[in-house]
């Protein structure tokens, strides 16, 4: 398919909000033993019920080695889930895929920014990454859409969040960092966001969520859930290692407004935990230089703000925690017009990130 040579902001492009209406969710099968546990088997079947909740709402394509096709199509052998051979370095398809982007005239398309396995040889968690990086191309491929590419710029999905309304939330510790794009200033890194997402607006969170391995994606620590309105991750245990992080987002937010000139309505979502793996769980995950190292003593970057919003439902993560519950009532409270479904998150944030991390929502064509 076409690579073009323009912006999707000249062409009249842009990336609507999650909650926009979608053609199906794309997922990636993890199966790399040296992020998941016991060979990936527990994340398999985290993955499994994962895109199940997904399918009762809308299609899922899940994209899988030739070595684990037979596998996960056995898995996965349900109304509403296609199986596609895609080779990739792991399941992290909110970050490896495209992002993408709309026109009034309801034309998809998508943009493939270069990719690194969040940070290459200064603090990226595995080499290689050169089969991730064709995931985007490869998803856009298969659906015949054409694409922007952005060589030399890195970013990941899950360092953003829009409102499809010319406002886009990100944090400075990701997109600032020295391992991304240290040969552009923040106004340059604007510059391609605005672009190729067609924004207006940047706001900068100074911050992620407290030991989050991407180095803080936004998407596990603050997301929109309507236009003007966030949910950001918040503790007021001065004790918690989010506090500070917490507290300077809201700073940032309550003093910020948006493209259109609106204050930011701020909803809080209580962080989990602690938690932390067991020897047990990181005994499970074998040790390869270059990957990331697993110890119970790191505390786990868990995230109710890491779900996905698909066409009627919000699908969420769970942590065997006593905050579920009310996690559970604030999305309810929130989407009014969705079922909360939320699936058990604990395999999948031991390797690192959550379900909106390992998802990426496809939007639908339509006329605006
Ligand atoms: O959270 C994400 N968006 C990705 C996490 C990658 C973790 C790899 N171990």
């Amino acid at each position: 398919m076409t690579t073009l040579n323009t912006s999707p902001r000249a062409d009249g492009f842009h990336m609507p909000a999650e909650w926009a209406p979608q053609t199906q969710t794309w997922m990636i099968w993890p199966e790399r033993p040296d992020n998941w546990r016991l060979g990936g088997k527990p994340a398999q079947a985290a993955h499994v019920a994962v895109a199940k909740a997904i399918a009762r709402f809308e299609p899922v394509t899940v994209g899988v080695s030739a070595a684990q096709y037979e596998n996960a199509c056995a898995h996965l052998n349900v109304p509403n889930i296609r199986v596609v051979e895609i080779s990739s370095d792991d399941a992290w398809v909110r970050d490896s895929g495209p992002t993408f982007v709309i026109n009034d005239s309801g034309e998809v398309r998508g943009v493939n920014w270069d990719f690194n396995a969040w940070g290459g040889f200064e603090g990226g968690l595995y080499f290689p990454w050169n089969r991730d990086r064709q995931v985007g191309s490869k998803i856009l491929e298969i659906e015949r859409i054409a694409r922007y590419h952005t060589p030399g710029f890195v970013l990941e999905g899950g360092s953003i969040h829009v409102d499809g309304e010319g406002t886009l939330i990100t944090t400075a510790e990701c997109l600032m960092n020295r391992n991304r794009n240290p040969h552009l200033s923040r106004e340059e890194i604007e510059d391609v966001l605005r672009s190729h997402l067609a924004v207006d607006k940047i706001i900068w969170l100074p911050d992620g969520l407290f030991n989050d391995e991407t180095d803080g994606h936004v998407d596990n620590f603050c997301c929109y859930v309507a236009p003007g309105e966030v949910l950001l991750a918040w503790t007021d245990d001065e004790q918690n290692p989010n506090y500070v992080r917490c507290h300077a987002a809201m700073n940032v937010l309550a003093t910020s407004t948006d493209a259109k000139g609106r204050p930011f309505v701020v909803h809080k979502m209580p962080i989990p935990g602690p938690m932390f793996a067991t020897q047990q769980e990181c005994d499970g995950v074998d040790k390869v230089a270059g990957s990331q190292d697993r110890n119970p003593s790191e505390r786990l970057a868990g995230s109710y703000v890491n779900f996905l919003i698909v066409n009627g439902g919000i699908i969420a993560p769970s942590f065997d925690d006593p905050m579920d519950a009310q996690a559970k009532d604030i999305l309810q409270n929130l989407f009014p017009q969705h079922e909360v479904v939320m699936v058990p998150g604990r395999e999948l944030l031991l390797g690192g990130g959550n379900i909106h991390c390992l998802t990426q929502q496809q939007p639908a064509p339509r006329k605006a």
